[in-house]
Formats: C-alpha cells, structure tokens, sequence
C-alpha cells in the first residue's frame, strides 16, 4: 500500500487528491508543521529535504518531490498522458509550477530562507508577492479555452489547485478575477476525489 505524507493545504494536496482518484487503499500521515515534524529525525529519514509531500511505496522505497511523485501517481493511476510530446508538455507544466510558482510563493511566506537579514525581508517577500501573482495570472491565461491543462484531466490540474488555494487563503486575492483558472477549480470541486481530499484537510479550497 501507497503512503503519502502531507500536511494540510501543502502542496501535497495535489498527491493527496490523486491518490483518492485511484480508488485504491492507502495511507495519508499527517507531518505537523506545528511541532516541526518535517525535521524530526524520522521523516528525514524518509525525506532528507524535510518537505512534504512524500510518497512511500509498497516496497517501503521513498520517493520525494512533486516532480517524481505527481508523474508516479499519474502513470499508476492513469492520469497520465500517452505519447512524447503530451509527455513533455505535462512535465514542463510541472517543473513551472514546481520550479516558479512554488519558489515565488515561498518568498513570501518562507523568507528567512532568502536572507539572514530581517531588515530584507519586506521587500523579498513584497517581490515574491507581486511574482507569484503574476504567475496566476498567466496561469489563468494558459487554462483559456481550456477543461483541463491537457487534452483529458491529469495530475497537472490538482497540482494548479493547489496555487489556486494559496490565492485565497495566503494572499486573500479575489480569485474570481482568473475566470479560467476559477473554471478549472470549479470542476475540481465537482470531482467527488477532490472534495475527499480538500475535507480530509480541512478545506473549502
Ligand atoms: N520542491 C518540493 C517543495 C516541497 C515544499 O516546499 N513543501 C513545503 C509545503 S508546500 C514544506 O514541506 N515546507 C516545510 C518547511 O519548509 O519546513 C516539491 O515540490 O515537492
């Protein structure tokens, strides 16, 4: 059985999400941010990089990183798509979010890791702000016209929710404005799966 270690409204949601997709048994453990849990010595044995997500598999092998883990679950779980060329789109969508969004985000609400000086910290945090909503915005840009990120749902789309809900809940943006991507997370909440897993979390979105 599939365990996958996450915290609630991380961007281990999106594994999260896939795994309810699948329909098979797993196990969901919960990292506690608050006792700093992603740091003990038992979860870096498991992940080094002291991060969720994490996923361990039926062999008791780690794997770690959105960018292993989402591709994993995809191809297991058949939300995944076929061919080279869908192939590198979906892991170009990944690595943008993985390697831009996220870090964008992380300027902001993790700036002690971007500077030892707190007299920096305002205006790195004011950057990665203004960065990560202009990433929303294109974003919202890629999904015109658009159901999904690919030509059928993939793991690209509870990836992109996972940005979306950080817009609400981190940066009290008015979402609604990013009509495409509020389309896409609308959807999202129709898919029985993705309401399983935003109410394990504790989430509206
Ligand atoms: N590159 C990693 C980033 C993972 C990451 O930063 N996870 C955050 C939650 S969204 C985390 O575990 N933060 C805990 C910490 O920084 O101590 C991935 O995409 O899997």
């Amino acid at each position: 059985m599939l365990t996958l270690y996450y915290s609630p409204g991380a961007c281990s949601l999106a594994a999260h999400i896939v795994l309810e997709e699948s329909g098979e048994p797993y196990e969901a453990r919960r990292v506690d941010f608050t006792k700093t849990e992603q740091r003990s010595a038992a979860y870096l044995d498991i992940n080094p990089f002291g991060r969720v997500p994490a996923l361990v598999l039926d062999d008791g092998t780690p794997v770690v990183e959105n960018t292993a883990i989402l591709p994993y679950l995809g191809k297991r779980f058949g939300l995944w798509p076929a061919g080279p060329v869908a192939e590198a789109k979906a892991l170009s969508l990944i690595g943008f979010f993985a390697s831009s969004v996220h870090p964008a985000h992380a300027h902001f609400r993790r700036v002690e890791r971007y500077s030892a000086d707190p007299s920096t910290f305002p205006a790195i945090q004011e950057m990665g702000r203004k960065t990560f909503i202009a990433y929303l915005a294109q974003v919202d840009g890629m999904l015109a016209g658009r159901d999904w990120f690919l030509d059928a749902y993939s793991v690209i789309d509870p990836y992109a929710l996972v940005f979306y809900s950080w817009g609400l809940r981190h940066y009290e943006l008015p979402m609604g404005e990013y009509e495409n991507y509020t389309a896409l997370r609308d959807r999202l909440l129709e898919r029985p799966a993705v309401r399983r897993a935003l109410d394990a979390e504790d989430l509206t979105t």
